[in-house]
């Protein structure tokens, strides 16, 4: 069984990943160019040819690609490979709009799965291990890649899709799952319902691999605690492949990125410039070894930094932050920006579980901003007092980190639904858009 820490490739110099990224991403943009009317007439307009491009020091020549352009595009207009030679789909998640769609040859497939099992390693995986994949199975790419991640691994996989906690609990206990996969929201709720029926004994869990939607420290913490492991962060999207572009290993301190694979640039979400590592902007990726989606300067919405710091794990993979919001999902309210992470940050810091909603809504031409949050069995009282008190506290502290007053309900326990899969935490009445 091939050892899906690849120390070669994940410990190479800087000067051999630059090499690797150098090479590669001018064949992919001879691809592209020779085979995407789009993005032929995407570099024309800005009179740019695969020529221009000798090396990574070129990257910016290129035009950007964003989730309109693969609205317009839908469903062949980006597929770079004839449809004979793609083998699967997956698509986002997304509500509004037409969906986004992403094609795979078995080569990608391939590149994708080594990704996550790179992940699952970095997370302590071996084959001895019994991987619980509880990530959505389908179009939504977290069960197939973690999936495809743990059997390269060599690790028993355990299918088990989202829902029906019941089946989960069991089958944790009864095959002894040691690493759970799925979204840290239901981490969460898996956390809070085997503590209340006092499983924690029967569980064999080591360690956790969850993403695909913020979460802070204090979630992992807070989930540490329940379920006894240790939590990763892992980093992906739908446009890009899936789960495995990103990775933390046992520092915890960001997440590789799978450079072998990908270009990570940020830039600033307004002017488009390219910003020094180290500071804050929207991450932008560039894939160099796909062949039948492979995008270019694709911009993600999500908002971070890259630190190309040594890391004690040994990898030499740039780091990204856990994403710090996204330029789109950003809430201006009374022209203040509100990211959910903050108000989460409040929360867990003042001893609330991570279920909250955020509600803004409009009257009389002003922004509302509320938040709902659970109180734990512990804080549930019936004494109003009590309650109001634990109110004003939470407005104060939400005014100290936001600067602006969000009115506070505190709700009982269970009020708020769960997730399955990612959390609905945002609910904006104000129709924008
Ligand atoms: O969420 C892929 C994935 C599956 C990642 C399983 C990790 C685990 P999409 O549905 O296309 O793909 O959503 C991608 O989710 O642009 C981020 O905004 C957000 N996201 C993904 N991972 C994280 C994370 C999958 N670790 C979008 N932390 C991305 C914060 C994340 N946000």
């Amino acid at each position: 069984m091939e050892n899906y820490y690849q120390p070669e490739i994940e410990c190479a110099s800087r000067e051999q990943i630059k090499a690797w990224q150098d090479e590669r991403l001018v064949k992919t943009v001879k691809h592209v160019y020779e085979h995407v009317p789009y993005y032929r007439n995407l570099m024309e307009q800005k009179g740019v040819s695969p020529d221009d491009i000798k090396s990574t020091d070129d990257l910016h020549k290129l035009p950007f690609l964003t989730k309109d352009d693969l609205r317009e595009a839908y469903p062949y207009g980006l597929l770079a490979v004839p449809l004979e030679d793609a083998v699967r789909i997956q698509s986002t998640s997304g509500t509004t709009g037409r969906r986004v769609v992403a094609f795979y040859t078995q080569h990608d497939l391939d590149l994708w799965e080594d990704c996550c099992a790179r992940a699952i390693m970095a997370a302590g995986g071996t084959k001895e291990d019994v991987v619980h994949v509880c990530y959505g199975y389908g179009l939504f790419t977290g069960g197939p890649g973690l999936n495809g991640g743990s059997h390269k691994v060599g690790s028993l996989t355990l299918p088990m899709s989202s829902g029906n906690t019941e089946r989960q609990l069991q089958f944790m206990c009864d095959l002894g799952s040691t690493i759970l996969c799925c979204t840290p929201s239901y981490a969460a709720y898996l956390g809070e319902t085997i503590c209340e029926r006092g499983l924690q004994d029967e569980i064999k869990l080591k360690a956790g691999i969850f993403g695909a939607e913020a979460w802070s420290q204090e979630m992992r913490r807070d989930i540490e605690q329940k379920l006894h492991i240790k939590a990763y962060d892992i980093y992906g999207l739908t446009e890009i492949s899936g789960p495995g572009v990103s990775f933390e290993c046992s520092e915890q301190t960001g997440m590789h990125i799978n450079e072998d694979h990908f270009i990570a640039e940020i830039i600033d979400p307004v002017t488009g410039e390219v910003l020094p590592d180290g500071e804050k902007g929207e991450l932008v990726f560039t894939c160099i070894t796909k062949e039948a989606f492979p995008l270019i300067r694709y911009r993600t919405r999500d908002i971070c930094v890259l630190n190309r710091k040594p890391c004690s794990c040994g990898r030499t993979h740039v780091k990204m932050s856990k994403p710090m919001g996204r330029s789109d999902d950003m809430l201006i309210v009374k022209g203040v920006n509100v990211f959910p992470s903050q108000i989460e940050t409040v929360l867990l810091n003042k001893g609330y579980p991570a279920n909250y909603q955020i509600i803004v809504s409009r009257e009389h031409n002003s922004d509302k901003l509320e938040v709902q949050v659970e109180m734990t069995p512990e804080m549930f009282s019936d004494k109003l007092d009590e309650v109001s008190a634990r109110e004003k506290e939470l407005v104060d502290a939400l005014k100290a980190m936001l600067g602006i007053y969000a009115k506070v309900q505190l709700v009982a326990p269970k009020h708020i639904a769960r997730s399955e899969g990612k959390a609905v935490r945002i609910i904006d009445k104000r129709n924008l858009y």
